[in-house]
This record gives structure tokens, sequence and C-alpha cells, in this order.
């Protein structure tokens, strides 16, 4: 409550524009102007990643939007939430591509396996408003990677912090007018962050999944990546880009899970080619994740048969590829978009238990491929101060689970908890959306939207068979799961005068045939399992962000977001839906002038006290911390940083800290106590 004063003493302070101050407004992306486009898009950039302790995107994202929300499992590889939804319930795409994590336990959330030094700018759709591509139910996140530039230059930067955390970058760009080129790579690793109690975070797992003493305090990740992109300038009217990655995670500690994942590695390509006069695009990509991952580091290996160093392991892989075509046209005052997209999506897991015995759940993730092909069409036209947007998008999916990949473990898992089934669906569905927004000035506006989003079940939960006999509950997919189905309302405003602008939205989803957890008793009535069921929900909420210039170059930024979820139906004692953000708040003080920026950052979360007991999810304590950031240009080629985030060491914890359900580990991780990290970097 003592961050919402100090921001009403900030924020009234307006001052005269001049030209100058439009330009620094424009860096705060606060001056733009209506645009046609979407609803609630919010980006951030380069300047703001470099800026930061550097571990990873998902991270970054979630300290900067009060509408994202990491899932701490590790040290690096944080998982976000928008706006309460997650999972497949978001779409989250690297250069409008899609890419997906091999890990059954979200280790490798889609987010995790796009690298920060590739990053120019995250462009976030909220809501049910994304017609280009299949399943954005709740809002789309799109990674846009830099591009090369003509000229030469090279990049050297370092990051080193706290609990010898480290990172390197390096890069060169060439190109002539014809042909560019950018090549980058990195390397990060770290020893086990400590908590605000200073209990090393490994600590927080114990019992069976405790970990080896030696690990405790041992290395927590390890990440090497590459990445390079060309393009070509085929002639005036044709450009050709092609972009690849590589990025190999090794020995990264999950104190949130029962395993830890041993390797991971991640190979993407992308192909664009653009034809300006016909304002038509083109592109083909390839991403693909191998994962590994066991409790060799934990204390339940110590059981293992003669000759295996893990209890249990899973080695997964994940691909999907895909193409788009798309074409703009404007005819007088009607823009146009239409296109043509597909993608193919497989996953596959081998689990293994070498406790008492070798159980053989291979095929865990039997092979499943999901096939897209969808249509879309989108476009918007102004009738003096009002825009009218819309766009529809007709989708075919085909699911199938590959019955030949299943062990003898799992094989017959489908049939003892469900009485018909199939290893193949379709779906076809159509989504769609209408905005309209007043225009109260150039910039200033209200609007209200409409959408309709619908996202395929993912092969985890139709088709995952994990039989664990000596720990009940079974895993188990539900063959028979609708798509998921989002109604939803959007009403907002944005409102800018002088030195001052703010902008807020509610929300509210109406959602049918929701995908939620749900427990079984086998059809014989001798076991039971964890598995997944459609019900009825809704969520609703809001948000808001206040930005204004105290001086020239001081400004203040106060931002908030809020949502509920509630479920509807379904066999349940607990109304509330699991896994909902709580309220949080963030106000940043920024100053900035020429050679150096400096930002003191307010987060507070309020405590979640709406939760599913159902799941047994357990109430979280509210939270505030302070972080500090800056860096100085010294000259045209050097700039040095520095940060301290948590400065007071405080002990806390983040609401998405720890697994519901089904290989609940029931541990709650902390968030990193004081962290000290220094940057610097050169160009030449
Ligand atoms: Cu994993």
């Amino acid at each position: 409550m003592k961050i919402l004063k100090v921001a009403l003493l900030c924020t009234p302070f307006l001052i005269s524009f001049t030209s100058a101050e439009v330009v620094k407004l424009e860096n705060l992306k606060i001056s733009k102007e209506v645009s046609n486009e979407n609803l609630e898009t919010k980006d951030l950039d380069e300047k703001e990643i470099i800026s930061n302790r550097n571990i990873d995107l998902g991270e970054i994202l979630s300290s900067y939007f009060t509408e994202i929300t990491k899932v701490r499992k590790s040290g690096i590889a944080n998982d976000i939430f928008l706006r309460g939804f997650g999972r497949d319930n978001i779409n989250v795409l690297f250069d409008n591509t899609r890419i997906y994590g091999a890990c059954p336990n979200r280790m490798d959330a889609p987010i995790s396996h796009i690298n920060i030094s590739q990053v120019k700018e995250v462009k976030i759709v909220e809501g049910a408003f994304d017609v280009e591509n299949e399943g954005s139910l709740g809002g789309v996140i799109n990674v846009v990677s830099k591009d090369p530039d003509e000229g030469f230059s090279a990049n050297l930067g370092a990051t080193v912090g706290s609990y010898s955390y480290t990172r390197y970058d390096t890069g060169f760009n060439i190109g002539n007018e014809f042909i560019q080129v950018l090549v980058n790579a990195s390397i990060q690793d770290s020893k086990v962050f400590k908590s605000g109690e200073d209990k090393y975070l490994t600590e927080y797992a114990t019992g069976k999944s405790a970990y080896k003493t030696e690990k405790i305090n041992g290395d927590f990740f390890n990440l090497k990546t590459i990445w390079t992109k060309l393009k070509i300038n085929l002639n005036e009217e044709n450009l050709l880009k092609i972009g690849l990655g590589y990025d190999y995670l090794k020995d990264t500690l999950y104190p949130y899970l029962l395993m830890d994942a041993i390797s991971d590695m991640t190979y993407k390509t992308n192909l664009e080619f653009s034809n300006k006069p016909l304002n038509l695009n083109f592109s083909i990509f390839f991403n693909s994740v191998k994962h590994d991952m066991s409790d060799t580091y934990r204390v339940s290996s110590n059981n293992a048969l003669d000759g295996y160093d893990y209890g249990m392991r899973t080695v997964a892989k994940s691909e999907v590829k895909g193409f788009r075509l798309s074409k703009e046209i404007s005819v007088s005052d009607v823009n146009i978009k239409f296109g043509i997209d597909g993608f193919r999506r497989y996953w596959l897991s081998d689990n293994i238990i070498t406790m008492r015995g070798i159980t053989d759940n291979r095929g865990m993730i039997p092979g499943v491929s999901i096939k897209n092909l969808g249509f879309f069409v989108k476009g918007n036209r102004k009738f003096g101060n009002i825009i009218i947007s819309s766009g529809l998008r007709y989708d075919i999916l085909k699911s199938e689970a590959d019955k030949s990949k299943f062990g003898v473990n799992n094989r017959d898992l489908y049939s003892k908890y469900y009485r018909s089934f199939s290893y193949k669906n379709n779906d076809y569905y159509f989504s769609g959306n209408i905005t309209f927004k007043y225009k109260l000035d150039k910039k200033s506006l209200v609007y209200i939207g409409y959408g309709h989003s619908v996202r395929v079940p993912d092969p985890e939960e139709r088709f995952i068979a994990l039989d664990k006999p000596m720990s009940n509950p079974d895993w188990v997919g539900n063959p028979n799961l609708k798509p998921t189905k989002n109604d939803e309302i959007d009403i907002g405003f944005e409102y800018y005068k002088g030195m001052f602008s703010v902008k807020g939205n509610i929300f509210y989803s109406k959602l049918t045939d929701y995908i939620y957890l749900t427990n079984l008793n086998s059809l014989d009535g001798t076991t039971d399992a964890t598995s997944y069921t459609n019900i009825d929900a809704h969520m609703y909420g809001g948000s808001l962000t206040v930005l204004g210039y105290i001086t020239d170059s001081l400004s203040s930024e106060l931002s908030l977001a809020y949502q509920r979820g509630r479920k509807d139906s379904g066999n349940y004692t607990d109304k509330d839906l699991a896994e909902i953000p709580p309220m949080k708040i963030r106000l940043a003080l920024k100053y900035e002038n020429e050679n150096f920026s400096g930002e003191i950052e307010n987060i507070y979360s309020s405590s979640q006290k709406s939760v599913d007991t159902d799941l047994n999810e357990v109430p979280t304590s509210s939270y505030y911390v302070l972080n500090l950031r800056g860096s100085y240009r010294i000259n045209n080629n050097i700039q040095v940083g520095f940060g301290v985030d948590n400065v007071f060491d405080k002990l806390y914890y983040a609401h998405l800290s720890y697994l519901r359900s089904p290989f609940s580990s029931g541990v709650k991780i902390p968030e990193p106590g004081r962290f000290a990290y220094l940057n610097l970097n050169l160009t030449f």
C-alpha cells in the first residue's frame, strides 16, 4: 500500500512538450500513434535486456511485466504464465515459429529455448485476439530475433554475479548491401543460488529426493549457445533470411522436481522469404529438442539396480516443423492480411525406473503427432475516429499416438481408466475476434473487443501413460479430451497527456472445456491416477500502467496486474482455479542522461489465498523486493553495468514455485536471495 502512495506523488508532474522529449517518450514506447492492429500489444526491447542480470528470458519478462509470472523450478529456464494462462494455453513463438519443450515436466518450457542474446524485441498480445496462429487461447508472446546489418562490428559481453554466476557473450556482424551475416556465441554457468535465509536452493529438496552432499553447493546450470542469421537481398524486391541456432544445457538442477536435466539440446532452423511489391511472405521452420533427465544427483538413485547410476530416467524428444504463407493488401481504407499455415508437432518420451527391478515405461509420451492446417484472414477499417478490426481463423487438426512406442508397462493404461478411447483424434474449429477502438485524439483511445479462441489438447494431456507400480497414483492422459474454448471480452483505454500516460484494461474470459487435473479410479477399482478433464471455468482480471516524466531525465512507471480464476463445473469441492498468480505491483523510478541510466525497481506481490485445495494448493504470502540497476557508457565502445536484485536479501516465494501434481515433490522453491552483478559490454 505504501507503494501506491509513492506512485501517486510521482505521477502528477506533467511537463510540456519539446521535440527532444518526444524522442525520449518513444524510447519508453508510450508515444505510439493508435495502431489499426491488435489490442494491448506490449513489448520489451534489447536495451532493457542488456541492463539485466541476464539469466533467462522468462525471468526478464516476469520482472518487467506485472501480467507475466514466472514458474521457479531452477536457477535458469523459468517458465511463464500470462494473466493466469500458462502451458499450452498461451503460444510462445520465436520469429513466429513454434518451439516446444521435450520434458514431460516442463523443465524446458518453450520460452527457455529462446536464448537472450538473440532477442531484438518481445511482442505480447494478451487475450483471445490472435488469428495468425492456432492455439493462442490466452495470448501470444512472440520473440523477434536480431537481424544482421551492413558493415562490420564485433561485440564482447561479460556478466559476473553472486553465487559464481557468469555469462560471456561474443559475436560479430559483417555485411554489404547484398549479403549480411550475424554470428553469436555465449556461455553461462553458476553455482547453486542461496535463498534469503542463506540456504542453498538445493537444500529445499528433502527425503528421497534430497541432493547428494556434493551437489548441494555444486554447479547449478551450464548453458552454451551459438546462433547465426543470414540475410540476402536477392534483388530489390526479394529478401531471404536464414536463421540457425543450437543451445546446449548441461547438468542443470531442478529442486522443484524429482529429477534434474543431464542434457538438453535445442536445434532451431528458420527460413523466411519476402517479396515487397506483392507484400508476400513465406517461411518454413524446423525446431527440435532432445532432453535427458534423471535422479542421478539425488539420494533416490542409491536404490538403483547394480550397473545403473540412476533410479529413474526420462529421455525425450520434441520436434516441430511448419510453414506459413501470407499476403497483405490495402484497398483505400481497408487493410487485409490473409494466409495459410501448418505445422507438425511430434513428442516422444521414454521413462525407465531401475528400483526393485526394471520398469519399462517407454512411450510415456507415445510418439504423439499433432498435425495442423489453418487459414486466416484479418483486416481493419477506419470510420472517422473509429477503427474496427476483425479476424477469422479455421483450423484442422489431427492428433495421433503411436501404439508401437509403448513399453510393456504402460501399454494398457488408457483401457485401465477409460472405457472407450481412440489413439486418434480429429478436431476442427473456427476462432475469431472483433474490436472497436475509438480515438480520443492522435494517441489516446478507448476500446472494446470480443475474441473467441481455441486450442487443441497437448500430447501430454491426451496421451501421457506412466504406470507407477510402486508409488500411486499413475499419470494417464485422457484421449477423450475436447479442445478448450475461450470467449473473452476486453475493455480498456490508453490516455496520453504531455509527459504522462495511463493505460488500463479489464478482461473476462469464459472458458469452455478448460483442461484441468483430476483424480481417477481405475475401472476395476484397484489403482488411481492423475488425469485430465474438461471443465467450464472463468477468469477475469485487469491491469493498469501509469508512466510519467518527473523531470527531463527522471521518470516513473507504475504497473499493476490482478487476475482471478474460478471453476464453473466438475467434480470439485473448491471453486478456485489452481496456479492463478496473485496481484503484482511494480514501481520503477528511472534516471537517464546521455551516459548514465539507473533504475530503482520495487516489486510487490500480494498474498494468494484463493487456492485450489482440491489439488492440495497452499496459500502464498505477500512479498516486497527492491532491485537496483544502472549502466554507464564510458565511450562509444565500452559500457559497464551493475545491479543488485533483492537488495534486502528477503526470503520469499513466487506463487508458482512448486508443482501441484502429479510428480509433486511437494517442494516450494524460494526465490534467490540478494544477487549482485556487474556487466561489461565492448563493441567495435
Ligand atoms: Cu526433464
